[in-house]
């Protein structure tokens, strides 16, 4: 994209109603803009990091067997009715009325549509296991909306369900989902460590939420050093194994993790001194057991081997697709901006142009950015070099390549790895395949 024809409306004034860095930050750099309290419209940049999280959500979605479908945001109140949490959800459900004074709502999550839609297609034990998600918006009518995406009242959400024949099977898909999780938060460049947690409103009896370790993050977090060490990409624990699970589940179960709710502090007191790790975190993600609450509540059977029906144990499994915009942003930047980590920046490099109309330095410019213009962010305005410093440092994108007059005349680029600082100055070949052009 070519930053003279792009709209990428940064901010040159930090807005004094955003108190976190990460909501000054997306508001600077153009991510969003918001349209009424805890709703935001997504401009170009921000909705090409939203995208890119969403395709990593899905890949590792789609690598443990689940299945993508799409439902809708309207939902029927009868739905709700029907599993009892029509009054219980209060003042957080936007409720709407149509023109035949039917009640629908805006969901704020999927649990009893998902389970119509089952208990209607799905007959038999024989079909199960099923695991299906859609990322979807959500309403909800926080009280107190804030820190921009991170607690808004419309928000994109990875939420999954899972429909299994017992306890037994049911567990293995929440570890499964769990496995999934992890890898997929490192995938996002973030360290997010699960924790045992309160199921609230969802229900049920397991329960852990997903943090992401960043200073500024609104819980506090209190975790065994060894959750840094563990790269759940290397670790080749198979989702399909049941006995990986197990050595899943007995990881967790043995390296302690806990928010500052659930903090125990004799078993604090057993990790040696040295791998005691204290902070704060946000909460990207959180995932539940609930065995046959809804499918109970809401009289959905299937029948078991022997013609006699049952009730199926399901889970649900949620992300917090915008919120982790936010809470990337919090784990990385710095006083200058935004530092993405690679497989989510809006772009892989800002090409700098600092000297356009000078015949060598725009030309190879364009031939730079004729490798992949999708990829590339052109700074190709007549702005000085300063300007386009301090812009793409705001914007973060994961390299700048900078072309004088000097180096355009040997054909040598300037790298600068915006994560490091470190600079290159490397020929032309060797440059665009570091920034991974070719
Ligand atoms: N049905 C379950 C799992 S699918 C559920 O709704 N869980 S949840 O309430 O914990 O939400 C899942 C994730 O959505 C949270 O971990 C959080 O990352 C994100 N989330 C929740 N509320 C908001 C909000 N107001 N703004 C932004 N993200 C939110």
């Amino acid at each position: 994209m070519r930053l003279t024809k792009a709209y990428q409306p940064t901010l040159k004034e930090v807005p004094a109603e955003a108190q976190i860095a990460s909501h000054r930050l997306m508001l600077r750099a153009g991510l969003v803009r918001q349209t009424s309290a805890g709703i935001y419209a997504w401009l170009p940049a921000g909705l090409r990091v939203l995208r890119n999280i969403a395709q990593i959500v899905r890949e590792e979605q789609d690598a443990i067997g689940a299945e993508e479908i799409l439902m809708p945001t309207l939902q029927s109140a009868d739905l709700w009715k029907r599993s009892g949490r029509y009054d219980a959800y209060g003042p957080e459900m936007l409720r709407i009325q149509d023109r035949h004074k039917r009640e629908m709502l805006y969901g704020p999550t999927n649990e009893e549509m998902i389970t119509d839609i089952f208990g209607a297609t799905v007959k038999s034990y024989k079909e199960l296991p099923k695991m299906l998600y859609h990322i979807q918006w959500k309403f909800r009518d926080e009280i107190r909306p804030r820190f921009g995406v991170m607690r808004g009242r419309e928000f994109y959400m990875k939420d999954g369900y899972s429909f299994d024949v017992s306890y037994e099977e049911a567990e293995k898909s929440y570890y499964r989902v769990m496995l999934s999780y992890l890898r997929i938060f490192r995938r996002l460049g973030v360290q997010a460590v699960p924790m045992a947690a309160d199921t609230g409103p969802i229900g049920g009896e397991l329960s852990h939420e997903f943090l992401v370790l960043a200073p500024t993050g609104e819980s506090g977090v209190f975790y065994d050093s060894d959750w840094e060490a563990m790269d759940w990409q290397d670790m080749s624990l198979d989702p399909g194994k049941d006995e990986d699970l197990e050595t899943l589940k007995s990881l967790v179960a043995k390296t302690y993790s806990a928010t500052d709710e659930k903090h125990d502090d004799g078993a604090w007191q057993l990790i040696p001194a040295e791998k005691r790790r204290e902070g704060r975190g946000i909460e990207v993600g959180h995932i539940f057991y609930f065995g046959t609450k809804y499918t109970e509540s809401m009289g959905v059977e299937v029948s078991g081997p022997d013609g006699t029906p049952f009730y199926p144990h399901m889970g649900s499994y949620g992300i917090g697709v915008s919120r982790l915009v936010g809470a990337i942003i919090e784990a990385s930047h710095d006083d200058a901006g935004i530092i993405w980590p690679k497989e989510v920046a809006p772009y892989k490099a800002a090409l700098l142009n600092l000297r356009p109309g000078d015949e060598a330095c725009d030309q190879l410019c364009e031939e730079i950015y004729a490798l992949d213009p999708e990829a590339i962010l052109y700074d190709d305005r007549a702005e000085r070099a300063g300007v386009k410093f301090n812009d793409a440092d705001l914007m973060g994108h994961p390299w700048q390549a900078i072309i004088g007059p000097r180096g355009a005349k040997t054909r040598t680029i300037e790298l600068k790895d915006r994560a490091t600082g470190e600079r290159f100055e490397l020929p032309f070949d060797e440059a665009v395949s570091k920034i991974g052009l070719r």
